[in-house]
């Protein structure tokens, strides 16, 4: 009997299709070739790495779920074994394409006019045009249904004005999907760079995703026409449908960026010697590492079983974020034990734990909070909204 892989214990990989092996391995490529050797720097530089982009996009990985307009067409398996091998990389990497293909090109694909979606899909999926998602505001991210950023008709034109907060590549986006309350209750608006009155600022300073892009938009009597307004986005329910896959995708990238923490601590321990011997020949480091296995192993078996109710639409939004908590919870302890069994040397960025633990943060809170998908269960249970 062949003995298991310390990174996919229960074979995950022999439920997959060809295909879906074949894109992971591609991306996985890329990851190993491309991102790994200058990621560090980039981090350490707070720089975004937007020379990766073009490549991620002729490789078919923006909205790489989306059928026709010029996207790959593949299933959720697929598009979340992209995200698991970006996110080995850098969450940094996997926010880029969480944000342009689920949180942009997938309301443009779902709530879109036909000449919204001809118009900016095949440019999105080619990296020509980027976008940003605009939901959380200053005065708070976690209950959306408060927003303050408001709609106003005037003519055949809106009048949009309010601010966003914590948007993930809102200065580089050619195009923010907006979030606004209206009369008619919560609606979604393509809004272009360079229009009158919006804006859009660097939050600097940040000691997470450092090799991510997080803006503030300003929105002050910006005026849009109808034809911007994503006609088929109608309450909050759409703007939760885009959190569905994005969070989705989310549950698989946490487990690249644990194995990725796996991998050095277990490397390590095997050469590090401590009291004469490779602290891998402890019980108490052993247990460790049998632990984190433990947690990714149940992780990767969570999300191809959400994978496969996704592409059976069979999904409910709940699942998700069951995943979305157990998973990120899941990488931020591997990567917080993972930078302890490397001693001194885990708060140096020579190795990647203790990047991925500083990014993790962002992760567990983004997209919902760990609260947030503990009371999604909790109602889900209950039939109580203890929000
Ligand atoms: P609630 O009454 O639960 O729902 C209103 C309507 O929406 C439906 N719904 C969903 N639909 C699809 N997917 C979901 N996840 C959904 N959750 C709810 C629901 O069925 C209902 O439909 P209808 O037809 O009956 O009207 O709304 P609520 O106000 O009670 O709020 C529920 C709550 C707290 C779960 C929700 O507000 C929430 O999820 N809050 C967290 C906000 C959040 O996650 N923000 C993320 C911002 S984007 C981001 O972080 C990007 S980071 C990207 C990166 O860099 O990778
Ligand atoms: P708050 O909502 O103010 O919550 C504060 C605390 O209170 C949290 O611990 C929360 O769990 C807890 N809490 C809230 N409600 C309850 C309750 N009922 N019971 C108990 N505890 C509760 N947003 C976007 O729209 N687009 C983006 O692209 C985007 N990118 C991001 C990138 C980064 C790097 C980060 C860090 C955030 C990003 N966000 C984005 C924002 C993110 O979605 C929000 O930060 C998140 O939804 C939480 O909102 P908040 O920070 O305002 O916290």
């Amino acid at each position: 009997m062949k003995p298991p892989t310390y990174d996919d214990f229960y074979d995950v990989r022999s439920m997959l299709s060809e295909d879906e092996r074949q894109i992971q391995d591609l991306v996985g490529r890329f990851v190993d070739e491309k991102v790994l050797p200058g990621i560090a720097k980039a981090f350490d530089e707070h720089r975004f790495p937007a020379e990766l982009v073009p490549e991620i996009a002729r490789m078919g990985l923006l909205g790489c779920n989306i059928e026709g307009y010029e996207c790959a067409g593949l299933n959720n398996v697929a598009y979340g074994l992209i995200c698991q091998e970006l996110e080995r990389g850098d969450s940094g990497l996997r926010s880029f394409v969480s944000v342009q293909g689920s949180l942009c090109m997938h309301p443009i694909h779902a709530y879109g006019s036909e000449e919204q979606k001809k118009r900016w899909l095949p440019k999105m999926a080619a990296g020509k045009v980027l976008g940003c998602f605009g939901l959380t505001e200053p005065d708070g991210g976690s209950d959306p249904g408060t927003m303050k950023t408001h709609a106003k008709r005037d003519g055949g034109d809106w009048i949009l004005n309010g601010a966003k907060m914590w948007i993930t590549n809102g200065t580089i986006a050619d195009i923010a999907i907006v979030w606004a309350s209206t009369e008619e209750g919560v609606r979604g608006f393509i809004v272009e760079k360079g229009t009158k009155g919006y804006t859009a600022r660097d939050i600097l300073k940040k000691y997470s995703l450092r090799a991510s892009v997080t803006s503030e938009l300003f929105l002050d009597h910006v005026r849009v026409p109808e034809s911007s307004r994503l006609p088929e986005a109608k309450g909050l329910s759409a703007p939760l449908g885009c959190l569905t896959q994005a969070r989705y995708g989310i549950t698989w990238g946490a487990i690249g960026a644990a194995i990725a923490c796996l991998t050095e601590a277990r490397e390590f321990a095997a050469t590090r010697v401590v009291f004469g011997k490779p602290i891998a020949h402890t019980q108490t480091i052993q247990r460790r590492l049998a632990d984190m296995c433990r947690r990714i192993t149940t992780a990767q078996l969570l999300s191809l079983q959400l994978g496969r109710l996704k592409d059976d639409q069979r999904l409910h939004h709940s699942q998700v974020s069951l995943a979305k908590w157990n998973n990120v919870r899941m990488a931020l302890d591997v990567a917080r034990d993972a930078r302890d069994i490397l001693g001194a040397g885990g708060i140096s960025i020579e190795f990647a734990a203790i990047r991925h633990m500083l990014n993790l943060e962002s992760v567990i809170t983004y997209e919902g909070t760990e609260t947030i998908h503990e009371l999604v269960v909790g109602r889900e249970l209950t039939g109580v909204s203890a929000f």
